[in-house]
């Protein structure tokens, strides 16, 4: 533990909930936040562009199988290798005709931004081959493209294979769209007319005939597609389902004017194949349900959050069912927020198997349907349930007319789905960004298993937080792990994709795609105390680094991890270093009097309370800092508007985080007195030597002193060593000293180690220059 006088420690603890109520920053405020250069710098991260420096990546496929990244963009396809650090990128240029080209020019769009082959579908077809489609210029076309098989790296567009790609990819590379490749065939929702009217959900590419929604019926409304992927119901594949996920624009239910937006989740069996006399060539399967998420407020109030963004898939290990994570934004006009919502398939397969929502017309109040039900039940696939003795329904052709009439008229189920314990995992309001897309990640940590769920932002930006869920009732608690700013402009995050092998993230944007590593414990720091509170699942103390966790690995009883509490104290015991234990050693900085002075103070941790203490000379022990118009605490450091000769003493800035106490830097701050400096001056540059000719030639040392010390405790590092070169570095062995350490980045700590150096320096120098006697200096 940091030496600190006992009685500010006692203070600080006697405070303790209090303190960390009022003074402690919230924790959804990123812990650690890691700039695009600190990624790239510590190779947590590295970016591919492609060739012409931007992607307008619209398409990202993951094949863990071949150890590839595949990426659609504008006119081009991409493949990357994963298996070595070079990625070896591919590229295959795919322009739509030139004549489509035109045509879609003449038609009134865009030339730049609408009339190219934007690649949107990238699906696997067979162990060799992809799936490709694009927007064709407003005329989509697929393609199959030859990736190789395991272990090969080739990229080849069968330009034989080039088809007319309607229904299986939008005309616009914008508009929501989801699809998924399942026994052969590709499953698309989307808008299928030039205009972007016809929405449906589409089945195409096998020997079966095509099928689609029934687009009378208005089964879909202005339906916005995050998602679709094949679910199984259980282990009859007859069941098999392909789920969607989106949001609709719909009337409001409550029958007063206007529209609201609502999310849903839809599905069709994979062995629908329309009606015989009803529903030919359309789907007789067809139903969805509304996905609640909502926060309850007080009097049975809900906050609703309606727009569903993005969800992901959490597949469980054996014996569990999937949990479906949604994330989603409010449109409300009071306020913007992004909620997370989890939800069990086991409670979804429950709302379709629950009764029918009905109204008796446009008019009417929604009901649950009370009538009989025909058999077999609407929606269900024909499968061993269905065929009894005496009523063969094999396939959908079989149902009789009243079931599928049934299911045309009934498509929406009464009653919602609803999130685990009720309410949102997560919730934020008030950000600075958008949140665009999740990715979750189960995390088998010493003391639990928890979920990390990283937020792609519309800045570039990826979030990584953990969400802590003790007991069902509670509020969940998050923490903010990191904010990680991936691209170097802010663009939104439009895919993203985990590799739990690799332990990876993919992230996209319009620009390009990122390789990011999941974690990088040591980024916490070289203390057991720093890697404690991290509180990152990820990460352990193994007695003498911050490592990753490998629950399999031989030395875990000795890993040090609380994530539930982040107490150090417990953890840490006895695992402190000496020199942690000494805390930091002051550093001396120089300030003048009635002039301005900066202390820094750049606790690695935004979520530490900060605390600034000052022992005066003759002090018996150090007191808090009192802050008002003349000192001011910023996120920086303590800054001096005005110095006084009173301030001087020896600050030192604590951080207290989860109760656990840390030094973070210590300053002794002297103070040139203004009547001593003036002193050291008595050739004050004359007030008649023209400016252009430059008074601060004639004084150059007077001049290098004042900037300096303006500089120092400025938190400058660049120019002061700048100014350092200049001035020192003409031929001086104490400078190429000082810029040996600093290569080998010693000041790496503080800042003020440079305003040392520089201060001890200066006044050396003075007495160099000026044959001043060292007394007189030593008295400043
Ligand atoms: C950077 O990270 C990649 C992927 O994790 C790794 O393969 C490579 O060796 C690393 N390079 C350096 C210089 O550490
Ligand atoms: C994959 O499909 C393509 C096109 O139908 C075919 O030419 C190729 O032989 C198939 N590959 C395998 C391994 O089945
Ligand atoms: C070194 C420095 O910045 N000195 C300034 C201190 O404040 C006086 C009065 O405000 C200025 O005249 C000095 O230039």
């Amino acid at each position: 533990m940091p030496t600190m006088a006992p009685s500010t420690w006692a203070l600080c603890c006697l405070l303790g909930g209090l303190l960390l109520c009022v003074s402690s920053p919230s924790p959804s405020v990123p812990r650690l936040r890691l700039s695009y250069r600190d990624l790239l710098s510590a190779n947590r991260s590295a970016i591919f562009l492609g060739p012409r420096g931007s992607l307008d990546l619209q398409a990202m496929y993951l094949d863990e199988y071949r150890d590839r990244l595949f990426l659609g963009g504008r006119d081009a396809l991409y493949s990357l290798r994963l298996d070595q650090a070079w990625p070896d990128p591919r590229e295959v240029l795919w322009p739509p005709q030139p004549r489509q080209r035109e045509e879609c020019i003449r038609k009134g769009r865009d030339p730049l931004t609408e009339c190219a082959n934007f690649v949107r579908v990238l699906q696997p077809h067979n162990r060799t081959h992809l799936l490709s489609c694009g927007t064709g210029a407003f005329q989509p076309i697929c393609a199959l493209i030859t990736v190789g098989h395991r272990g090969e790296h080739m990229l080849h567009l069968e330009l034989s294979s080039v088809e007319n790609g309607r229904g299986r990819c939008p005309h616009e590379p914008s508009r929501p769209f989801a699809s998924t490749f399942v026994g052969g065939e590709l499953y698309t929702g989307l808008t299928a007319d030039f205009l972007g009217r016809e929405a449906m959900i589409f089945r195409s590419g096998g020997p079966r005939p095509t099928l689609r929604s029934d687009s009378d019926q208005n089964l879909l409304h202005e339906p916005q597609f995050v998602m679709a992927a094949q679910i199984p119901d259980n282990s009859d594949q007859d069941n098999d389902k392909v789920y969607f996920f989106f949001s609709e624009t719909v009337p409001s239910p409550d029958g007063s004017p206007g529209h609201v937006t609502i999310s849903r989740v839809g599905r069709v069996c994979v062995n629908d194949a329309g009606g015989q006399r009803v529903l030919v060539n359309k789907w007789s399967t067809f139903l969805k349900a509304r996905l609640v998420c909502s926060v309850p407020g007080p009097g049975g109030a809900e906050t609703h959050f309606d727009q569903l963004e993005d969800v992901f898939l959490l597949w469980p290990k054996a014996g569990k069912n999937l949990e479906v994570y949604a994330l989603f934004s409010t449109v409300s006009a009071v306020f913007q927020g992004f909620a997370v919502c989890v939800y069990d398939m086991a409670d979804i397969w429950e709302v379709f198997k629950g009764p029918f929502a009905h109204r008796d017309g446009p008019q009417h109040q929604w009901g649950p349907f009370g009538g009989k039900v025909p058999f077999p039940r609407p929606g269900v696939c024909p499968s061993k349930m269905t065929t009894q003795p005496g009523r063969p329904f094999g396939s959908t052709k079989d149902y009789p007319d009243e079931v599928l009439q049934f299911t045309r008229a009934h498509p929406l189920m009464f009653q919602s789905v609803r999130p685990q314990h009720g309410r949102p995992v997560l919730v934020k309001t008030h950000l600075a960004q958008q949140l665009r897309q999740i990715v979750v990640d189960r995390v088998e940590a010493g003391d639990g298993t928890y979920d990390i769920i990283f937020l792609g932002t519309d800045s570039g930006s990826v979030l990584k937080v953990l969400v802590l869920q003790e007991g069902g009732s509670t509020e969940p608690e998050e923490v903010v792990l990191e904010e990680l700013q991936v691209f170097k402009v802010p663009t939104p995050i439009t895919e993203m994709e985990i590799s739990v092998k690799r332990q990876t993230l993919y992230v996209g944007s319009q620009l390009g795609v990122a390789r990011l590593q999941l974690h990088q414990c040591e980024t916490y720091g070289s203390a057991c105390a720093e890697c404690c509170l991290a509180r990152d699942p990820y990460c352990a103390w193994d007695g003498t680094s911050c490592t990753h966790y490998r629950p399999s690995s031989s030395k875990r009883r000795f890993r040090r991890q609380d994530i539930l509490h982040g107490n150090p104290a417990l953890q840490c015991l006895g695992q402190s270093q000496e020199e942690e234990a000494a805390g930091p050693v002051a550093v001396t900085v120089y300030g003048t009097e009635h002039n301005s002075t900066f202390l820094e103070c750049l606790p690695k941790s935004s979520q530490a309370a900060v605390h600034w203490f000052l022992q005066r000379p003759g002090d018996e022990r150090p007191d808090q800092v009192k802050t008002d118009e003349r000192v001011l605490r910023t996120e920086q450091g303590l800054l001096f508007r005005r110095l006084s000769r009173l301030d001087a003493g020896t600050y030192t800035c604590t951080t207290l985080e989860h109760g656990f106490s840390q030094t973070v830097v210590r300053l002794a701050l002297e103070v040139i007195v203004a009547s001593q400096l003036d002193s050291l001056f008595p050739w004050e540059p004359r007030p008649e030597v023209p400016p252009g000719r430059g008074g601060l030639a004639q004084t150059p040392t007077k001049a290098w002193y004042k900037d300096i010390l303006q500089l120092i405790g400025f938190a400058n590092l660049p120019r002061v060593d700048e100014y350092c070169e200049r001035v020192w570095c003409r031929g001086s062995r104490e400078c190429s000293a000082f810029l040996r350490s600093r290569a080998r980045g010693k000041q790496a700590k503080g800042k003020s180690w440079a305003g040392l150096e520089l201060g001890k320096k200066v006044k050396s120098r003075l007495q160099a220059e000026h044959n001043r006697t060292p007394r007189e200096v030593e008295a400043t």
